[in-house]
């Protein structure tokens, strides 16, 4: 019968976060209301993203953001759907926005939450029709309700984060969440408008992660010596299999660590005599993605060996340097510098 090839009992995002609401002890129910509206913009930035070629979007908008990246118009579309979406939440009392120099204050009282976010990570890619996502990681405010958002509510440790997603505009939309308890991830259904749930549980492969490191070799002439010899020693044959590592480098860091979790393998961002702190920030790309990688069994350190989700930012907009992927491949480098 029909019924037996359709799957009638789907769960979307809702359903998803209705579930996890009824096993939590004394919901209020802010939380649910802060992952539907981060749901609805990843579906609304999805929708602009897929039109950008049709309604000439792509191109360069004119302007820089906080960080000097030259802003693309989807860069300001996006960021504008973002900060619409979490202002008519109610429930977000403030937002970091890597297109944002400054914290953005909302005028709600009953505000609980804070919001870090790169609402078009990768953007330098949107016009060759590369995958682009949206990082996104949470914070529940600890100060009362009725004071106004600081950044003092959003520059904590890692550990303090309650939520951490993205959102991969690729050949589907895929959604991966995490909420502390693992990692799911859903595929966005456009003919129902929503989030189905494809990928519960996800892990890291285990048994024979992918041999793949995933850095920009452009920087090499500004790495420290060890981690040249890192990648130089990746490049021999070696492991059982006696065979080198694959480089795989997109240049949109969602994209790359969409396959670093689903094949296993190393996403690197060293520090350089360019950037010492390297070029990713620590509130909206380091923290939720070493979060995410956690959750699904994986590890996420910087160049010091240090844990991401142990550092605390001082600055809203802070860089940190990044290893993060497989626990064989972070090892690896954690041996390198004499850190295990
Ligand atoms: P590079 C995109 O601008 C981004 O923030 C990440 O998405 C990406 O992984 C990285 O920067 C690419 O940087 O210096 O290799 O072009």
């Amino acid at each position: 019968p029909l019924a037996d090839k359709i799957d009638t009992n789907i769960i979307s995002l809702s359903r998803f976060i209705i579930e996890k609401q009824k096993q939590a002890k004394n919901a209020t129910g802010d939380y649910s209301l802060v992952l539907n509206a981060l749901g609805f913009a990843f579906k609304f930035i999805a929708h602009t993203v897929r039109r950008a070629e049709l309604i000439h979007l792509t191109g360069l908008f004119g302007t820089s953001n906080a960080t000097g990246d030259q802003q693309k118009k989807l860069d300001v579309l996006g960021d504008e759907i973002f900060i619409n979406t979490m202002a008519s939440s109610n429930i977000v009392k403030i937002l970091v926005s890597e297109e944002q120099e400054e914290l953005i204050r909302f005028e709600t009282t009953e505000g609980t939450y804070a919001v870090c976010c790169d609402p078009i990570d990768g953007s330098s890619n949107i016009d060759a029709g590369v995958s682009v996502g949206t990082i996104v990681s949470l914070f529940k405010i600890t100060s009362p309700p009725s004071e106004p958002g600081c950044e003092q509510d959003v520059l904590r440790s890692g550990h303090d984060m309650v939520a951490a997603c993205y959102a991969l505009y690729g050949a589907s939309t895929h959604l991966l969440l995490t909420l502390g308890d693992g990692v799911n991830g859903f595929t966005l259904d456009t003919n129902l408008g929503e989030f189905i749930l494809t990928e519960p549980d996800v892990r890291l492969p285990t048994d024979h992660p992918k041999k793949i490191y995933s850095v920009n070799e452009g920087n090499t002439c500004y790495w420290d010596e060890s981690v040249k010899t890192f990648f130089d020693a990746l490049k021999q044959p070696q492991d059982e299999d006696n065979e080198p590592y694959s480089a795989r480098y997109v240049g949109s860091m969602v994209a790359d660590m969409h396959r670093t979790v689903l094949y296993g393998g190393l996403y690197a961002y060293p520090g350089s005599s360019k950037s010492r702190n390297g070029k990713l920030r620590l509130l909206y790309e380091g923290f939720p993605m070493a979060f995410l990688i956690e959750q699904a069994g994986g590890k996420a350190v910087n160049d010091k060996g240090e844990r991401i989700l142990d550092l605390v930012p001082t600055k809203i907009h802070d860089k940190t340097s990044i290893w993060i992927g497989s626990s064989r491949d972070v090892d690896k480098y954690l041996k390198h510098i004499g850190k295990l």
